[in-house]
């Protein structure tokens, strides 16, 4: 496509300095951008315009409708895609999750206001080792994620037919796959996606280059509408600075006794008089939900 003037496009990969983009009429295209536009992620939308010979260069970001961050070593912020539906936090039999991380996803994910959904992947596999693990009991609390109102989708990329319950979640929605390395979101795109070629862990085992790990945050195109991120692998989910109010409505079940507590700056520890703290008490919330909170909390401070 020939660009006369300025044309909106996608941004499905940003390496900093320069990308590649999505133009309307379905051609992929490197593009350069200039510092003094600012940086595009994964997932802007762009104008973009013609720049010497047959490179483009973008122009301005339009504006975002939110951005998925996570914090790096020293509690920066870094943003990983922008302009997200929603956010499929994957978590699998093995490697298993490591403790408080799914509640380090859903705070971050609230607290950014896009909606979660959790994937539970590797479901051919039985869950390694030890099942006292605090990784064995991330998986073990699906059911209470369930009950709390959250949507989880059971997968696997080695049965048939292993992902079926993804596809009409994905239709028309732009969506980001995060989660631990390994857990197998490359494989998931890989899957629902069968024309892409993404490596994956198989693939480089067969060629004897070890395991593929994804280095960039990408975005693919689903046949049909919609729009699915892969992310690298993260270790440990890092978050940022979080304030006391994001904090507590990342937990929603504390909601219906939020601002019922004897001080109205109560953070859920050990004031006298805390309503999120009685509920417990009664069972109203659950006990592990809430020694959660209170390591989220004492790492916050
Ligand atoms: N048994 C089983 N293996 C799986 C499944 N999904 C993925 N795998 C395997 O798990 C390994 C890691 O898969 P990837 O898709 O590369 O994982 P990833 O989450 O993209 O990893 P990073 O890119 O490092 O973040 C590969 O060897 C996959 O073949 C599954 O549902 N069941
Ligand atoms: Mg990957
Ligand atoms: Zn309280």
């Amino acid at each position: 496509m020939t660009i006369q003037s300025q044309t909106d496009a996608l941004v499905l990969v940003s390496y900093g300095g320069h990308g590649v983009v999505l133009l309307p009429d379905g051609e992929r295209k490197p593009c350069k951008f200039r510092r003094k536009v600012g940086r595009p992620y994964c997932g802007d939308r762009v104008e973009v315009a013609q720049a010497d010979g047959d490179s483009l260069v973008v122009e301005s970001i339009l504006p975002r409708k939110n951005n998925f961050v996570r914090a790096d070593d020293r509690g920066r912020q870094q943003v990983i895609a922008a302009n997200l539906d929603q956010v499929l936090i994957v978590v699998a039999t093995r490697p298993l999750p490591s403790r408080d991380l799914m509640e380090r996803y859903l705070l971050a994910v609230h607290s950014l206001g896009i909606e979660p959904v959790i994937v539970y992947n590797k479901t051919d596999l039985a869950v390694a080792a030890d099942e006292t693990a605090a990784g064995a009991l991330v998986l073990a609390h699906m059911p209470d994620y369930e009950a709390l109102g959250y949507t989880i989708v059971k997968t696997s990329c080695k049965t048939e037919p292993g992902i079926a319950g993804l596809h009409e979640l994905l239709r028309n929605r732009t969506s980001i796959l995060v989660g631990q390395s390994g857990v197998g979101k490359s494989s998931l795109i890989n899957q629902l996606l069968p024309d892409m070629d993404i490596q994956t862990g198989a693939l480089s085992t067969a060629t004897g280059k070890g395991t593929h790990t994804t280095t960039s945050t990408m975005l693919y195109e689903i046949p049909g509408g919609g729009y699915l991120i892969d992310s690298p692998g993260v270790w440990e989910f890092g978050l940022w600075k979080l304030d006391n109010q994001q904090l507590e409505s990342g937990f929603i079940e504390f909601k219906p006794w939020l601002g019922q507590c004897r001080f109205n700056n109560c953070i859920h520890a050990s004031e006298p008089g805390c309503a999120v703290k009685q509920a417990v008490d009664q069972g109203r919330i659950r006990e592990w939900r809430y020694q959660s909170y209170l390591r989220l909390l004492e790492q916050n401070i």
